[in-house]
């Protein structure tokens, strides 16, 4: 740890080499010193420059359980000996068996199987490719449109940008958008939902869209219909009251696959294991990746009803069924942190945890109402969002000056646009939350 702090107190720190994702690079690169993440343990990550900062989104959503947690550093530690790979495709491993059986186990009534790749955006891709494969499969080759959501976000891949519904992701690629997908509209409207504590009451006839769609691409061409249950990405967008169910009903109508994307949701962010539970809605596959592990390792993946691994499993059983895969789906050190986190999730009650903490969460946040150029407040399960008016011909700008202010105050927010995301981890006190959202009052009064 020394070497490192020390080697960063260098002026010498070269940045060229490495373009950063999703990263302003050249105003990074400016002065990273800030930035440079040295170590963390539980809810704190420290600084090069020793300066402790409170994880406010727990990582990138991934972190719940806090950081260096012993039970899966020790998991980790120990797979890397005892079997650090094994072939994914014609081989196998028993932890991965047993890993598909206890997310089943996790997931809603009446699904079956898992397919298991590296991240959300895997996760993604790999449930559009089976949802086109699955109606050809049934004899429904022309069910090829996929249907997603504007200011949806699912991911990178050239499947998750087409159905996503975020300009800047799409707009640079545009020629690889992939044809025939349609966008459901998004289900925000200030007027109506703004301030809203949880689910919105306005918005459930948004879902109805659905069969204008169907009425003007016809259902026999319609593969499945893709949604965050909760839109993260967007700035913490709540499905309204009864959304989510007219979707479904829909979608069972025409024959439709519903895939929810639950790379944030699921694993106890809204208080249950997915947002499934928590709206009482069972989509057709769900698609998770993130909190599986912690984000110690990356993994990602598609829960699937058995009707759909079913429609698969013709001719001869020597016959490859799906020819999609990864090198590393199902890697048995992936599978060691994600039985690792699940253990510590159940052993420390962390949905519980996280529904507790909801209303703490909830309640402080929404007394930022009244703040200087606060535009909106929203909240959900162990998530929240604070919405800011752009400074006049400087777009982003106020979320940055928040931002970095907020590092000053021992506090790594997550922005982007002009809003500020908050998703602490579950094992936070309700002293921390609260100190989480005094500061945020801070950044946002000296962002004014
Ligand atoms: N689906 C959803 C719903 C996501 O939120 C992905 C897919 C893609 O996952 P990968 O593992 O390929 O990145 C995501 C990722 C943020 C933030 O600050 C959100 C994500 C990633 C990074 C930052 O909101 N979501």
């Amino acid at each position: 740890m020394k070497n490192e702090t020390s080697a960063l107190a260098q002026p010498t720190l070269r940045t060229g080499a490495y373009w950063m994702p999703f990263t302003h690079n050249r105003y990074f690169k400016k002065n990273p010193r800030s930035r440079i993440l040295a170590r963390a343990e539980g809810a704190y990550y420290t600084t090069a420059e020793g300066r402790r900062l409170f994880d406010c989104l727990s990582g990138l959503w991934c972190c719940p359980l806090g950081h260096a947690h012993p039970k899966i550093a020790e998991a980790v530690a120990h797979q890397v000996k005892e079997l650090d790979y094994s072939p994914a495709f014609q081989m196998g491993h028993p932890k991965i068996f047993s890993l598909a059986e206890r997310l089943v186990e996790m997931a809603p009534p009446g699904m079956g199987q898992v397919f298991f790749g590296n991240s959300g955006s895997e996760a993604v891709d790999t449930a559009l490719k089976i949802a086109v494969a699955y109606h050809r499969a049934k004899g429904e080759a022309s069910r090829t449109r996929l249907i997603g959501r504007e200011r949806g976000y699912h991911g990178v891949g050239l499947g998750g940008i087409s159905v996503g519904g975020m300009a800047p992701n799409r707009k640079m690629f545009a020629p690889l958008i992939l044809q025939g997908v349609d966008h459901l509209p998004h289900t925000y409207n200030a007027a109506e939902m703004g301030f809203s504590r949880g689910q919105p009451k306005w918005g459930a006839h948004l879902a109805d869209e659905l069969e204008r769609l169907v009425a003007l691409h016809d259902a026999s061409t319609i593969a499945a219909v893709i949604v965050e249950p909760m839109q993260g990405s967007a700035g913490v967008l709540v499905p309204p009251l009864g959304y989510l169910e007219r979707l479904r009903t829909i979608c069972d109508k025409y024959g439709i696959l519903l895939v929810f994307d639950e790379v944030i949701t699921g694993f106890g962010r809204l208080g249950e294991a997915f947002g499934a539970q928590r709206f009482g809605v069972t989509p057709d596959m769900i698609c998770f990746a993130k909190i599986v592990t912690n984000g110690v390792i990356p993994m990602g993946g598609v829960i699937v009803k058995p009707a759909i691994y079913d429609a698969f499993m013709t001719g001869p059983d020597t016959a490859v069924e799906l020819f999609h895969g990864y090198t590393y789906s199902g890697h048995p050190v992936a599978a060691a942190a994600a039985h690792a986190t699940l253990d510590a999730l159940e052993k420390e009650d962390a949905f519980k945890r996280a529904r507790e903490l909801e209303p703490v969460l909830e309640l402080g946040m929404h007394s930022l109402k009244g703040e200087p150029a606060v535009a909106d407040i929203r909240n959900i399960g162990l998530a929240a969002a604070v919405e800011l008016e752009a400074i006049a011909g400087k777009p982003g700008i106020r979320a940055l000056k928040v931002f970095e202010r907020g590092m000053e105050e021992g506090m790594l927010y997550r922005f982007t646009g002009e809003t500020i995301a908050v998703a602490p981890p579950y094992i936070s006190t309700k002293a921390e939350v609260e100190e989480m959202i005094e500061k945020l009052r801070v950044a946002i009064r000296a962002a004014a």
